[in-house]
């Protein structure tokens, strides 16, 4: 299933492990978009509300900058599989007050635009920049 796309309405997406590609128009307050294991790339091009988690793997997460985020963009669910993950995370767009974008473990590299939320690197070495507003924290280099 390695290479496989995915669209993603917006609705509950749990994928099995494998390297997958999920786009988002936008996920809804009450939505979950999980890579799960393998190395994910995941996409939104407009507000994430819920929560997008890549779960284990190396996998990349981005938010377009036509996008926002006021829920939650994760890099490692945490599942304990060992699969830690060096993750990226881009979000172009605006994290609003509510919004946080997690590293979790491994050593992720998180870029944002506009932080009014909580950028934070979670455990191991992180990289991290935020281009304005709040500054990241839990994170070892600056970029
Ligand atoms: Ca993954
Ligand atoms: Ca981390």
């Amino acid at each position: 299933m390695h290479g496989q796309r995915h669209d993603c309405p917006g609705h509950l997406r749990e994928r099995p492990d494998g390297n997958d590609v999920i786009l988002c128009a936008t996920v809804d307050a009450d939505a979950t978009v999980d890579g799960l294991g393998g190395d994910d790339t995941i996409a939104v091009a407009g507000s994430v509300n819920g929560t997008v988690s890549a779960g284990a793997g190396m996998d990349h997460l981005s938010v377009f900058a036509s996008g926002s985020v006021s829920g939650v963009v994760v890099g490692d669910g945490g599942d304990g599989d060992g699969g830690d993950g060096d993750d990226h995370i881009t979000v172009a767009g605006v994290v609003t007050s509510s919004g946080d974008i997690l590293g979790g473990a491994g050593n992720d590299f998180l870029l944002v635009g506009v932080n009014n939320g909580l950028v934070n690197g979670g455990d191991s070495s992180d990289y991290c920049r935020v281009a304005s507003g709040n500054g990241p924290v839990g994170f070892e280099y600056p970029l």
